[in-house]
C-alpha cells in the first residue's frame, strides 16, 4: 500500500503562533459491544475518560517473561548501536527500545493474542496494524520522565496520521506507585486537540525520544487543559494494563526511588487509518517508530 500524498489537515499543530484549542469530532470507542471484550460500561467509560485500567491483565508468569526479554534486549550487544534502541541523555542506560515486535517472538505473540488485539479492534472498530512499539524502562534513582504531551500530536504532524483513531496498551511489567515516575493523565482531555507552536527541527526524533522539545504544549495550554479536565495518575501491580486514547494529555515525572518502572507499549492504528505525508514535519520518521506497512494484524 501507497500513503496518499495529501489528505486534509484537520489538525494543524507546529505552528508560529498560538491557536484555539479543536474539540475533536471523531469519538474515541469506534466499535460497539459486539464487537470485543469490553463491556458497554468499560466502553462508555473510555469513551468519556480516554482511558480504561484493566488490574491483573497479564498473569505473574508473563509479567516475568516478558521482563525477561525485557533484560535481554537492554543488554543484547547486537543492539549496541541500533537506532531503535534509545538512551538515556545523561547517564546512557536504556530509556526505550522500538520495534520489540520484530526483535521479539514473544512480544509479537503478544500483539496478536485476541485478549489485545480484539479489544483494540473493538476500540477503533476496524482492522488494526501496529503503529509504534516499544519497551519503556525508567531505571530508579535516575529514571528521566516525559514531560507533557498528547501521543496523537506527534503522529499527526510527524508520521501523518489523519485522524485520532488508534489506541495505546501499556502493560505494567513492575509496580506502579504514585512515587515512582508514574503516568499522569488528564481524564477526558482525548476530546480537545492542543495545536503546539513552533516548528519541527529536522530529524527531531534524534532528540525528542530523549526529552521532547518540539510539539510539547504551553505552560498556559497545560494549565487550561488541567483547570478543564484535572489530573489522574495511573498506578497499579506489574501486570496490569492502560488502554488509552492517542490524544489524551499525559507526561511523567522523574524516578528518584530505588523501585524501577518499566512497561511495554502498543499502538494499534486503524487500517483505516493509515499514515499519509507528515502534516508538520519535512519527511517521515523511520519506520521503526511510525510504521508504515499497514498489513492488519492476525
Ligand atoms: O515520539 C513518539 O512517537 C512518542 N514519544 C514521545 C516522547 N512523544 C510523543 C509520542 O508519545
Ligand atoms: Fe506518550
Amino acid at each position: 500500500m501507497t500513503a496518499p500524498t495529501t489528505a486534509e489537515d484537520l489538525f494543524p499543530t507546529r505552528l508560529t503562533s498560538p491557536s484555539d484549542f479543536i474539540e475533536r469530532t471523531q469519538p474515541a470507542v469506534w466499535g460497539s459491544v459486539n464487537d470485543g471484550p469490553f463491556s458497554a460500561a468499560e466502553l462508555e467509560a473510555h469513551e468519556k475518560r480516554g482511558f480504561t485500567i484493566l488490574d491483573d491483565f497479564i498473569t505473574a508468569d508473563d509479567v516475568a517473561l516478558y521482563s525477561s526479554e525485557l533484560d535481554r534486549l537492554a543488554a543484547d550487544p547486537a543492539l549496541q548501536n541500533d537506532p531503535r534502541k534509545i538512551t538515556e541523555r545523561t547517564t546512557g542506560t536504556v530509556r526505550s527500545v522500538f520495534e520489540v515486535e520484530k526483535l521479539s517472538s514473544v512480544l509479537d505473540d503478544l500483539a496478536r493474542n485476541p485478549q489485545v488485539l480484539d479489544r483494540a479492534r473493538q476500540i477503533v472498530g476496524s482492522e488494526v496494524y501496529l503503529h509504534q512499539t516499544r519497551i519503556n524502562y525508567m531505571p530508579s534513582f535516575t529514571g528521566t520522565g516525559f514531560y507533557w504531551h498528547s501521543d496523537f500530536e506527534t503522529w499527526h504532524a510527524e508520521d501523518g496520521m489523519p485522524v485520532p483513531r488508534s489506541v495505546s496498551l501499556s502493560i505494567a511489567l513492575t509496580d506502579n506507585y504514585p512515587y515512582n515516575g508514574g503516568l499522569m493523565v488528564m481524564p477526558g482531555s482525548h476530546r480537545t486537540f492542543v495545536p503546539a507552536v513552533g516548528e519541527t527541527p529536522d530529524n527531531n526524533h534524534e532528540q525528542s525520544l530523549q526529552a521532547q522539545e518540539a510539539g510539547v504544549p504551553s505552560h498556559a495550554a497545560i494549565t487550561a487543559m488541567a483547570e478543564k479536565y484535572g489530573i489522574d495518575q495511573f498506578t497499579g501491580a506489574a501486570g496490569s494494563a492502560l488502554w488509552f486514547d492517542s490524544n489524551i494529555m499525559h507526561g511523567s515525572g522523574n524516578n528518584i526511588t530505588p523501585y524501577p518502572r518499566s512497561n511495554v507499549f502498543m499502538v494499534f492504528n486503524s487500517v483505516d487509518n493509515a499514515l499519509v505525508e507528515p502534516y508538520a514535519a519535512k519527511s517521515p520518521r523511520p519506520e521503526h517508530i511510525a510504521n508504515r506497512d499497514f498489513t492488519p494484524l492476525r
